[in-house]
């Protein structure tokens, strides 16, 4: 019998590689999505079963964490062995803006899932793995981060977060459930979302190089990241839940970078030379050279600037993760570094926005064609 899964966040960048990756290993993959009023299911299209075939593998399920009968329903159709709970209002920003939503989701709905299966008397027979993450850590404590650092987060996500971490510890303690925390450290790839901070690079770069914009607008350029490819973290989760006994475990590639050297790196690939001058909010990055000579860029061009709206209120100012134990119990072995990760980032970008290219030259203005 096919071991069953059941994906919250299916919809989202880690949903997508995780779903793709437990199909690869004879999983039956069941997934929740919200409803939305356009289609949301770009990232798994290309795994989607029609219902009507005979032995479904693919199976998605309407649902939203901030409802308990229905997570209680599906979980029970389901009869899921593991749970990936990745469902979350993600981002940072986003959460000082809708900060009661997220502590909903991303808090109440990890207790959802716990209790459900708890409910349903599914203990011993479901694991349950909890997206956590290195916004735990916040403001700095010691570096790098490990399992045993110190928490002290820095936004409505990583408060609300911090619930979800505790909540799961405690389910494991009280009712000697199977779950576990992975505390992942930002990873990123082709789908990850166009608001990250990468991907507004990646994509931001693209367009610029492409000749479809001139510059675009950053926040705090100095924050620091340990980032690494979801490919290779979606992997990670899977290991957490075959083990003899449930850990928690940080997946961290043990690198931190800038903002502003992902900045440089990123248009490095497309051979072009990028110059900061100034500081803090008047800081502007020039094109210094263009070694692409298809790209047709004048040097001097600013490409990106300040913008303030973009602070955090409060910051996480630098990340890097000590993934010792993840390597050493799990046998966890990343496939990607950072300059892998943007090759592949920035490339699947000039090849989407080729389209926007291709439009332009043929007289199709998108603008005009709507107004
Ligand atoms: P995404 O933002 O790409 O995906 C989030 C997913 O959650 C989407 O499928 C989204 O649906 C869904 N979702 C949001 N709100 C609800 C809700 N109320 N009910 C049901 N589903 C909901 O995130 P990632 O894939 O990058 O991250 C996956 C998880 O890992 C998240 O919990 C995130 O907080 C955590 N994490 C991510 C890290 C990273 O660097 N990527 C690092 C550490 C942790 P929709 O598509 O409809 O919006
Ligand atoms: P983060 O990722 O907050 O670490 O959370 P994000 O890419 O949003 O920000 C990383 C850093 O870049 C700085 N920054 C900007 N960020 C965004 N989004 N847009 C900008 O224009 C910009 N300019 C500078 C930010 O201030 C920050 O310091 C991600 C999410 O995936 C979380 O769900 C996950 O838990 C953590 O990673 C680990």
């Amino acid at each position: 019998m096919a071991n069953i899964a059941l994906i919250t966040g299916i919809t989202g960048q880690d949903g997508a590689y995780l779903a793709e990756f437990l199909l690869k290993k004879g999983y039956k993959v069941h997934g929740i999505k919200r409803r939305s009023s356009i289609f949301n299911t770009e990232r798994i299209d290309h795994i989607y079963e029609d219902p009507h075939v005979e032995n479904q593998r693919f199976t998605l399920h309407y649902g939203d964490l901030t409802d308990s009968t229905n997570i209680i329903n599906l979980i029970q159709k389901i009869q899921p062995d593991e749970i990936y709970n990745l469902a979350a209002q993600s981002h940072v920003k986003v959460s000082f803006e809708t900060p009661e939503y997220t502590a909903n989701v991303d808090a109440m709905g990890t207790l959802r899932i716990l209790e459900a299966v708890r409910l349903l008397g599914m203990e011993k027979k479901c694991r349950i793995y909890q997206a956590s993450t290195s916004e735990l850590y916040g403001k700095v404590q010691e570096i790098p981060q490990t399992e045993n650092t110190p928490f002290y987060p820095r936004s409505p996500y990583g408060v609300a977060k911090i619930y979800g971490y505790w909540i799961t510890v405690n389910y494991r303690e009280a009712y000697n459930m199977y779950c576990c925390n992975g505390i992942l450290f930002n990873h990123e790839s082709p789908i990850r979302g166009e608001t990250f901070v990468t991907r507004k690079i990646t994509r931001a770069a693209a367009r610029i190089a492409l000749g479809l914009q001139k510059k675009f607008y950053l926040g705090n350029l100095d924050a620091q990241r340990d980032w690494g490819h979801a490919k290779d973290y979606v992997e990670a989760m899977y290991l957490m839940l075959q083990q003899d006994r449930p850990e928690d475990y940080v997946i961290a590639t043990g690198v931190t970078t800038s903002i502003r050297n992902f900045v440089l790196k990123t248009f490095a690939v497309l051979g072009i030379e990028i110059d900061f001058r100034g500081a803090g909010e008047n800081e502007k990055g020039y094109i210094k050279a263009c070694h692409n000579l298809g790209f047709q860029l004048e040097k001097d061009q600013v490409v990106v600037e300040v913008d303030p709206n973009y602070y955090r209120p409060t910051e996480v100012d630098l990340l890097i993760g000590d993934a010792t134990k993840a390597r050493t119990k799990l046998g966890w072995q990343p496939q990607y570094d950072l300059d892998k990760l943007i090759k592949e980032m920035i490339w699947s970008d000039i090849k989407l926005m080729k389209k926007d290219v291709y439009l332009k030259n043929g007289g199709f203005d998108i603008k005009n064609y709507f107004e």
